[in-house]
């Protein structure tokens, strides 16, 4: 059951924020994607779900990946998005100091040009060492950077929060990264 979950998680990922033409879906405002169309899509495209396996895959999801909206009709993911979309993010006043975990082959090119959101609509942080180490993790030997979010934002850099707790800001100058 975790295995399928995982499965659909991955699948979900992939068309609810990168390739969502794949599936002759196309993403409303918000990131939205109506779930009779999306069921009825992936069905066609031959990776059939029934809607319990969806809800549970929204409900458990390890990093709550998904979200539906309040009637239970629609559902989007909730960051890591790089198709264009509006995702009516709300700014907010982040926490003093957020993580971003990541890689030493990567350092170089941060400390000279700071955090930059490649090819994501915004530099994902964490609220916490252990979320940012996984983040690490998954390219090789996790290196923790402290950011110093009360300062960027004080100095008018705008951080948004999105609906799984992550906090998402444009880039990173290096000047507020402290290597943990
Ligand atoms: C690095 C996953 C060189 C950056 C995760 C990172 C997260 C630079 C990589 C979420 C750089 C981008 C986001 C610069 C940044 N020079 N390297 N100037 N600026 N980098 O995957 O933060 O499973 O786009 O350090 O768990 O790793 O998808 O971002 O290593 O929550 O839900 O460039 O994605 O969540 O990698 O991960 P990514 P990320 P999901």
């Amino acid at each position: 059951m975790k295995d399928r979950l995982t499965t659909i998680s991955k699948y979900l990922a992939r068309h609810l924020r990168h390739a969502p033409e794949d599936l002759g879906l196309a993403l409303e405002p918000g990131g939205w994607v109506p779930v009779t169309d999306l069921l009825e899509a992936s069905a066609r495209a031959g990776f059939p779900i029934a809607r319990p396996e969806l809800v549970r895959c929204v409900e458990s999801n390890d990093k709550q990946r998904f979200s539906f909206d309040e009637t239970g009709e629609r559902i989007r993911a909730n960051q890591g998005h790089s198709v264009e979309v509006d995702l009516q993010l709300e700014e907010g006043r982040p926490p003093e100091v957020l993580y971003h975990g990541t890689v030493a082959r990567f350092l170089a090119g941060i400390w000279a040009e700071g955090l930059d959101k490649g090819s994501r609509h915004h530099v994902h942080l964490s609220l916490d060492v252990a979320t940012a180490r996984k983040v690490g993790a998954r390219r090789g030997k996790p290196i923790i950077l402290q950011v110093d979010a009360g300062r960027m934002h004080r100095d008018g850099h705008k951080f948004y929060r999105s609906a799984n707790g992550v906090w998402l800001t444009d880039s990173v100058p290096a000047e507020y990264l402290v290597q943990t």
